[in-house]
């Protein structure tokens, strides 16, 4: 069997820092047809300490090297070592100055990173290691230089040519081209070099920062797309003045650019003052966008701004770091989002988010800690481990320090390390001292990896009104980690009266407090939390607001659940009563077990979200949508998706039918009136319109049908249009046909939207799924090149719909390995990305497990296999723990 180590792995504890600076670096680009030449001149010195001898040695990859100066001289073959990775030069002076000239085809450049083409322009993808892929370069992230750039381009089709910082000088040169030069004033690591030249329209606004500067906003798009950026337009500049208001922070330049293009490997990038972004989370228009893409948009323009103290400023010294930058930004762009929105409903997407994308991370081969020890392939760790568990550690602090503590630590640690490369102990460090707190066990969070989870159990004293909370906290083993070391974990809780009333929280030896919700602090295996002056037995409620990221299991009865659903004062705690008792009653039936009160139970629980005074009609989406599949999934030592399915359409069969006058009244009662409007009400009222909607596309009744297709048909917007097709897409009658045809008609040249054809009907619901998926892979409009054809359709088949997926013939997984094999030879981090599915193969009946791993196994014996797809099916055929 291959094993990963056969590979070169980059191990943290082999950091060693850079022997040379770069001081300068001035690159020239003639972009060009055919090739593109680069010419880069650097300042280098010996970095102090540096042993003299140290040789020089340049990343560089899939590169042609056409000359090389060292102060002004030619080198000869002889004078250095060309290899697959890089350039070293034996022998420098300890300053010197440096010219390099490469040659690249950036339009054959099918894996996106370095210089490619998107549509008809260029552009630049360096996160983490493409800037090697456009010249020989020092390219780690704690060599900091000042960049200055010249763009030279024909002129008729590139009239737009940008990069980092200021635009400085232009001019005309011979046979129709033109040129720009820009120059950063910031140092910066060559990860956030950025380039983009291409025929481009330009939506400019201003935004005036809090001490009065006038900072130029600029949105660029393919001519196409004119039009659709206003909506990413007025979130950056809500971003701006959030940062500002929130952490002080303003930005840095005169400029701030945003490119969208079509071929992107991930959502967008925070390159220096020139953010580029997939079109995905730029471009928004009621009739292409779903509501959810306009908070996506927000939310990734926020995130990629935030980047720009937190990870720009700031950055990381190694990319061991990486969740330095991005679990922080991550929890910026969750803070922001909450104040844009509702927090509850954030924190509960939030939740559903870590569930059905870390959880099963953690508990899979794949798993690594927030820092992770080593890798094969960076780009492998871009993870939701890294990004939204490390946020939720960030999360913890915050909760463990207060808001005002956290945001003064935030603040110090950009001032203390401003211009620097740093590492996470840096940031510990910082907020320690600002929260007068010792964060020492803490700092575990960043070194072991899997879930915690809490077993908690209780007790009450009647005589003495005491009541008594024991908790134990275990981790799983892990890949290399069979034991833990106890977590300091914040658990908020409550405790609720049989009345419903918030409970006044005393804990043994305290004065009496008003306090409703506390925040217990876990830093042993076991602890006992005992609670006084209490007159009878509350109901506890635990992980108030997802304290923490841990599996939490306390044995609370179907009616402790409809009980606090309707009176715990925590939102979010309401709505994990009502999943979790969703999540009993499927999983009973998972197990053949079907008891009369079930359904009534949860009718009645549901019914009771509904009427509630007040109702909040984002929140009842939230608590009436049924729990997630993979959810579900995660909850047996082995999961049989197809009998999750079955159990889970079979409730919300049941639900539609038993509620399915409410449904309807829902329905009508909620569906906004008039034209589309993207105000708070609106939207809430389409989600719980259109989750009743989904409910009513269950009871079987002609008129539930028709309502449907009416809305199909008849809607104004992509929300309600998409809505509606994703119920047809699980129908296979001429009506839903006909639906998916005219979608398809009307939006094929438009790609974000076409690809949402795709989307739905790789996650349909149909029994035939399986069939339509190999159908749509040979699609004219199926594209492998594409990245985000390719997660449209083979992600959401792989990830999003698990029935199809692990059919019990293994085509699904067959059908993903051939592909993954197709995919790695054009865009490697894509179809390593694509393969993560087959890692979970444990959690699996034996049957399917078998499949999987004969197919892991037919990837990993690929001749010339990627790095990236060879580190995940090596890791995911090694044995866990
Ligand atoms: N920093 C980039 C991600 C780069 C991924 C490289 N494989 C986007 C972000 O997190 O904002
Ligand atoms: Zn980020």
């Amino acid at each position: 069997m291959t094993d990963h180590k056969q590979r070169a792995a980059v191990k943290l504890s082999d950091y060693t820092p850079p022997a040379f600076r770069v001081e300068h670096i001035d690159l020239y680009f003639s972009l060009g047809e055919e090739y593109t030449r680069v010419r880069s001149r650097m300042r280098l010195c010996r970095a102090e300490g540096t042993d003299p001898h140290t040789p020089l040695h340049l990343d560089g990859e899939a590169l042609e090297l056409e000359a090389l100066y060292l102060d002004g001289q030619a080198l000869a073959i002889d004078d250095y070592l060309l290899t697959r990775q890089g350039l070293t030069i034996e022998r420098v002076p300890d300053r010197f100055e440096l010219e390099v000239h490469t040659l690249l085809r950036p339009q054959d450049n099918t894996a996106l990173s370095g210089l490619y083409r998107s549509g008809g322009m260029f552009c630049t993808q360096c996160e983490a290691e493409g800037f090697r892929r456009i010249t020989y370069y020092p390219d780690r992230p704690d060599v900091l230089s000042r960049f200055t750039t010249t763009i030279e381009a024909d002129r008729e089709r590139y009239p737009v040519l940008l990069s980092n910082g200021n635009a400085v000088d232009r001019g005309e040169s011979e046979g129709g081209r033109h040129w720009v030069r820009w120059d950063d004033p910031w140092p910066k690591p060559s990860y956030l070099f950025a380039l983009v030249a291409g025929d481009l329209h330009c939506h400019r606004d201003r935004y005036r920062t809090a001490s009065g500067r006038d900072v130029q906003l600029a949105f660029y798009v393919e001519h196409a797309n004119a039009g659709r950026t206003g909506h990413a337009m007025e979130s950056l500049k809500r971003a701006m003045r959030w940062d500002e208001e929130t952490y002080g922070l303003e930005y840095d330049l005169d400029i701030y650019m945003v490119v969208a293009v079509g071929d992107f490997n991930m959502g967008a990038m925070e390159n220096k003052g020139l953010n580029i972004f997939n079109t995905q989370y730029v471009l928004a228009s009621p009739e292409t966008a779903t509501d959810a893409d306009f908070e996506a948009v927000e939310a990734v323009i926020g995130h990629e701004y935030f980047h720009n103290y937190t990870g720009n400023r700031v950055t990381c010294r190694d990319w061991f770091q990486l969740s330095l930058k991005e679990g922080l930004t991550v929890f910026r762009e969750q803070q922001f989002s909450e104040a844009m929105g509702s927090p509850a409903v954030q924190r509960i997407q939030q939740v559903r988010l870590l569930r059905s994308a870390q959880f099963p991370e953690d508990a899979s081969p794949m798993a690594h800690p927030v820092r992770p020890d080593a890798y094969v392939e960076i780009n492998n760790f871009y993870t939701a481990t890294v990004y939204i568990k490390g946020a939720e550690v960030i999360r913890m602090y915050h909760t463990l320090l207060g808001d005002g503590a956290f945001r003064n630590g935030v603040r110090r640690y950009l001032e203390r390390f401003d211009g620097q490369a740093v590492t996470i102990e840096d940031f510990l460090q910082t907020m320690a001292e600002t929260g007068g707190r010792d964060l020492t066990q803490f700092g575990r969070w960043y070194t072991q990896a899997g879930t915690p989870r809490l077993r908690v159990r209780d007790a009450f004293d009647a005589d003495a009104g005491r009541y008594t909370l024991r908790v134990v906290q275990e981790c799983p083993p892990t890949p290399g980690q069979p034991a833990k070391q106890p977590f300091h974990i914040p658990l908020a809780m409550g405790l609720v009266g049989r009345d419903g009333q918030a409970l006044p929280l005393r804990l043994a030896g305290e004065p009496e407090g008003q306090a409703t919700t506390r925040v217990l602090e876990l830093t042993r295996s076991e602890q006992a939390f005992v609670f006084e002056g209490l007159a009878e037995r509350p109901v506890p409620s635990l992980l108030r607001g997802f304290s923490a990221p841990v599996i939490l299991d306390y044995d609370y009865s179907d009616d402790d659940l409809a009980f606090l659903l309707t009176h715990d004062s925590d939102a979010f705690a309401r709505w994990e009563a009502g999943q979790q008792l969703a999540v009993r009653v499927i999983l009973r039936r998972v197990h053949g077990e079907r008891r009369e009160e079930d359904l009534d139970k949860l009718r009645r629980a549901f019914a009771g979200v509904l009427e509630h005074p007040g109702l909040d009609a984002s929140l009842a989406a939230e608590a009436l949508a049924l729990p997630q599949e993979t959810y579900l999934a995660q909850q047996l030592e082995q999961a049989d998706p197809v009998a999750i399915r079955a159990a889970r359409e079979g409730v919300r069969a049941e639900l539609a039918g038993a509620l399915a006058a409410t449904w309807r009244t829902v329905y009508s009662r909620y569906r906004p009136q008039g034209p589309w409007r993207l105000e708070p009400a609106a939207i809430a009222g389409r989600r719980l319109a259109n989750l009743a909607l989904g409910y009513l596309a269950a009871t079987g009744a002609a008129e539930d049908d028709e309502r449907v297709e009416r809305q199909y048909h008849q809607a104004d917007n992509m929300t309600d249009s998409l809505a509606a097709l994703s119920l047809l897409a699980d129908r296979d009658d001429a009506a839903a046909q006909a639906a998916l045809d005219d979608f398809h008609q009307r939006w094929r040249h438009v790609p974000l939207v076409l690809d949402k054809w795709f989307r739905v009907q790789a996650m349909s619901r149909h029994p035939g799924a399986l069939a339509r998926v190999q159908s749509l892979l040979r699609h004219p409009d199926f594209d492998l090149h594409n990245p985000n054809r390719v997660r449209s359709v083979i992600g959401a088949f792989a990830q999003g719909n698990p029935a199809a997926f692990h059919d019990s013939s293994g085509e699904g997984y067959r059908l993903l390995a051939d592909h993954i094999l197709r995919l790695d030879t054009l865009n490697p981090q894509v179809a390593a990305r694509m393969a993560l599915p087959l890692s979970k193969w444990q959690r699996y009946d034996l049957p399917r497990q078998q499949i999987m791993k004969t197919e892991l196994q037919r990837i990993a014996e690929a001749p010339s296999l990627s790095n990236d797809v060879y580190e995940v099916v090596s890791r995911s055929l090694e044995n866990i723990a």
